[in-house]
């Protein structure tokens, strides 16, 4: 009965319902009757009227149905027994009353906002807000709050006090401020490793698609952004000790709006994936989802064809664990098929990548054994099985003795001459491992550019873009292994950090900044500013990063000396630490805590590079797509195409032209294209075979789609730099971390031009057990976050700014006939409110409101406006 109540209550938002408690021992006629509360959120109500009951046995609620103005009808008794049940998780009793909202909390210290957050976690609040801030708990179970019913719930109802706080209120709200205000939007998902901010992105990217949907979701470009998750959590996402689904790779999502506020498509720019999981993984943890999907899902005959084995058999999955508690890979291996064929991956396209993933996994099984027996002082070594060197060959359609050459030996150009260099054991597994990398990155950046490719609206594809665009970013978390911290977490906590400057400029700097421009009284709040951490990493020219790519092209640097480096450069910055005892490692202090980062690999790391030599052997594959992957970038092969169109149809103008200028002198006027279409000489059947008939459209749509694949390069991080390592080789190319700090500024210039809103997401416990939430982890998060401050701004702040034109403009029906546009008439109309003169201040160029005293003005101003109506009506009535 309950749950029905529920659904209708969710279903009917235009019928007023009320929760009514009857009081009395018995339901005799002399009972009496109370309204519990008013009933515009009765989802609200029956979630909080159990708190205060304390003898739950002697009473009887029901719910009325307004029929009329006059009326009611009684819609269900319900028996308490059967709302405790239904209910049974918000029946915890708090000491307090807990707060949807932390800015109302009316004694705000880091253990009353601690307690609300847990009493509000226990009753099954996951959401909370502070001002327009979001916080996210992440209850490790899931909640049944993301149904169509909610997104319907949610939808037009924009984040506030009316309904419960919840992720889609964030959506909703940037949604309409992007039609609103016409500008673009970007929602900032934070939090450390395994606290929720890829699980929020999908619930967004869910609302976000729906919101301009009118039923379900549909099955254009909308079905296509969701699709796209799915797919690149498959080749992006791996076990971590934090997370059993972490991101090791960022990602930033456009999704595009027309100006009606339709979906137009969408646009995906990725950072840094981590390579090193390919070769090996730390403890308990594995490699990318995608591997054990296909083994566990291929049919016995795709495991023919891709030569499959099992992960124990696989030295890239057999050193670490290989199953994943409640997960299906067999159900995850169809669905991701499902979701690739979504995003345009033809059942072709999947099983020519699916063979570059087999591949993969087979070049680790390659094993090396020294060529001539030890005594011959000879350390070169030779391929010891050369049958899976064989079926690497015919996966990926490349020579079998080119591929043996290029896993034992390198080529060097001396005094005119080629020398063949023999590696020894480790230089062949490095070069081994290398290729792995190299062909698993390039097969990631390539579904991320055909994801794009699908998600550019169809019919719009080469059109500028007119509407605006709400971004969701959803980076790698905060993490540290303690011990086995390396290159690639100084990476995401670098990344981590920006984030959090970000959060810092937004919250706490530029409002306080406007506030002292403005001259309004106010008490400087501090916050823990970590441009510090920043400087040490990416300052310029001793940050760690410029020290690291130094030290990359040094000749003679070893990783010993980059730690030297760092050591005397930094010893006496407070945001740099040496470990107490002697090891090859360094400490940062970060944000969210510090973390020792061990220095082995940094440089070989730092400079992983697309080798040429790797490159060279997947570029003579007789296969294009194994081609396309590395040798020649898709762009450019895109690329090459056009042009190679283009000058075909130029051409063939020309020779339509000369033929016509021939036709003219013949005494023949009739217009080419009419000859073509009456007689055609053998020379014009060639121009159609070679498809270069109607030269002119040809080349124009050439020269669109150019542009169109420039631009998508763009937006995708293809950058020059990074295309010209795919492809060609360049003199210096960038170091990794070059490339990743280049795209962070430029995702920080997108991000500074659009208007943010902020998603923290944080762990409820380090274990990830269901509906536990633990003091110390939450409130190590809480204080790193800033979260108390971030409350104390939001209560002090002013939400609402006007400036005074605009302020005039919004209340100019309220304003006395004839006032002018000074500060002092507004000082003065205001003042004749019955304004509370704490919630709102004037500024040299603005008013400052708090939403409190601008709902006033706005309930003032709607029934100013409903009086007019009726004088109005009034007025035609007498009239007509
Ligand atoms: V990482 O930085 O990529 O390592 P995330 O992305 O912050 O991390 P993720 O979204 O992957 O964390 O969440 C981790 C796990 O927590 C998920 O796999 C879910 O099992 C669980 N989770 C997170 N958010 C929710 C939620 N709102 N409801 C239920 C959730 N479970
Ligand atoms: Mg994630």
């Amino acid at each position: 009965i309950v749950s029905c109540i529920v659904e209708r209550l969710l279903l009917n938002e235009n019928v007023t319902y009320e929760l009514a408690e009857v009081i009395g021992d018995d339901f005799g006629e002399d009972c009496k009757e109370r309204r519990l509360a008013p009933s515009e959120n009765p989802v609200q109500v029956m979630m909080l009227w159990p708190k205060n009951r304390t003898d739950q046995s002697s009473y009887r609620f029901y719910l009325r149905e307004k029929i009329s103005d006059f009326g009611w009808q009684d819609q269900f008794v319900m028996d308490p027994q059967l709302i405790k049940d239904y209910f049974h998780r918000f029946l915890y009793q708090p000491k307090d009353r807990e707060y949807p909202d932390l800015c109302q909390l009316p004694d705000l210290n880091e253990q009353t906002l601690l307690d609300n957050l847990r009493a509000r976690f226990v009753a099954g609040h996951i959401y909370t807000y502070v001002g327009s801030i979001l916080i996210a708990l992440n209850p490790f179970k899931f909640y049944p709050i993301y149904n169509p019913k909610y997104v319907k719930l949610y939808q037009n109802r924009k984040l506030g006090p009316n309904l419960p706080p919840h992720i889609f209120a964030v959506a909703d709200t940037a949604y309409y401020c992007m039609l609103k205000d016409r500008k673009n939007q970007c929602i900032v998902i934070s939090g450390e490793s395994g606290s929720g901010k890829t699980e929020s992105t999908n619930f967004l990217l869910h609302h976000l698609t729906a919101l301009s949907q009118k039923g379900s979701h549909g099955s254009g470009v909308e079905q296509t952004i969701l699709s796209a998750g799915p797919v690149l959590e498959a080749f992006g996402n791996a076990k971590t000790a934090h997370n059993n689904n972490s991101s090791r790779f960022g990602k930033f999502i456009q999704v595009n709006y027309k100006e009606n506020g339709m979906v137009h498509g969408a646009v995906v720019q990725k950072y840094l994936l981590e390579k090193s999981r390919i070769c090996s993984q730390g403890r308990n943890e594995r490699n990318y989802h995608v591997f054990y999907y296909l083994l566990e899902g291929a049919t016995e005959q795709e495991k023919q064809i891709l030569h499959l084995k099992t992960p124990d058999q696989y030295y890239y999955l057999n050193k670490s664990c290989h199953s994943l508690e409640n997960v299906d890979e067999s159900y995850e291996f169809s669905r991701l098929k499902q979701s690739m064929e979504m995003v345009g991956f033809t059942a072709e396209k999947q099983r020519r990548l699916f063979s570059v993933l087999s591949a993969v996994l087979l070049l680790g099984n390659v094993e090396f054994q020294p060529r001539r027996p030890a005594y011959h002082h000879d350390e070169s070594v030779g391929v010891k099985n050369p049958e899976v060197v064989f079926l690497i060959s015919e996966l990926l359609r490349v020579k079998q003795e080119t591929l043996l050459q290029a896993l034992t030996a390198k080529k060097a150009r001396a005094s005119g001459e080629t020398l063949v260099i023999t590696y020894k054991l480790p230089e062949a597994i490095a070069s081994r491992d290398a290729m792995a990398k190299c062909l698993y990155g390039a097969l990631f950046d390539w579904i991320v550019l055909q994801v794009n490719h699908a998600l550019l609206s169809k019919k719009d594809t080469l059109r500028e873009h007119q509407g605006n665009s709400i971004g969701v970013l959803d980076i790698f978390g905060f993490e540290d292994f303690g011990l086995n911290n390396s290159f690639e977490q100084l990476c995401i906590n670098y990344a981590n950090e920006h984030l959090q400057y970000y959060f810092n400029q937004h919250v706490f700097k530029y409002e306080q900044e406007e506030y002292r421009k403005e001259g309004i009284r106010w008490n400087n709040i501090d916050f823990m500013d970590n441009t510090g951490c920043l400087q040490l990493i990416e300052g310029k020219p001793n940050g760690l990063l410029c020290l690291l790519d130094d030290q990359c092209n040094f000749p003679g640097a070893t990783n010993e000396t980059l730690l030297q480096k760092f050591n005397t450069v930094h010893k006496d910055n407070k945001f740099y630490n040496k470990p107490q005892k002697k090891e090859g490692a360094f400490i940062v202090v970060h944000y969210a805590g510090k973390v020792k980062y061990q220095v082995t690999d940094m440089r070989e790391k730092n400079l992983d590079l697309m080798r040429q030599d790797i490159v060279g052997v997947l570029k003579n594959s007789s296969m294009a797509f194994v081609r396309e992957l590395v040798g020649a970038d898709p762009v450019a092969v895109f690329r090459w195409a056009i042009v190679r169109a283009f000058f075909r149809a130029y051409f063939a103008f020309h020779e339509a032209g000369r033929k016509h200028r021939q036709g003219r002198v013949d005494g023949n006027k009739n217009n080419i294209q009419q000859r073509y279409q009456r007689n055609h000489t053998p020379n014009e059947n060639i121009i159609r075979k070679n498809k270069s008939f109607r030269p002119r459209e040809r080349s124009k749509k050439g020269l669109k789609n150019l542009q169109s694949v420039k631009t998508l390069a763009g937006r995708t991080g293809i950058t020059a730099t990074n295309q010209g390592q795919l492809g060609k080789a360049r003199k210096q190319p960038m170091t990794v971390t070059a490339q990743f700090q280049q795209s962070l500024h430029s995702l920080m210039d997108t991000l500074n031009q659009a208007n943010p809103f902020f998603i923290r997401c944080i762990k409820s416990n380090s274990n990830k057990i269901p509906n536990q939430f633990d003091d110390e982890t939450v409130q190590r998060q809480l204080r790193y976050t800033g979260m108390l401050e971030t409350v104390r701004i939001r209560q002090a702040g002013f939400n609402v700014r006007l400036t005074y034109d605009e302020f005039i403009q919004l209340y100019r029906i309220l304003l006395p006939k004839g006032l002018l546009s000074s500060q002092n008439d507004v000082r003065h109309f205001l003042a004749t409110l019955n304004l509370d003169r704490d919630n709102y201040q004037l500024g040299g160029s603005k008013v400052f409101l708090r939403e409190s005293e601008k709902h006033k003005l706005d309930c003032k101003l709607h029934q100013q406006i409903m009086a007019s109506i009726i004088t109005l009506q009034r007025w035609f009535r007498v009239c007509l």
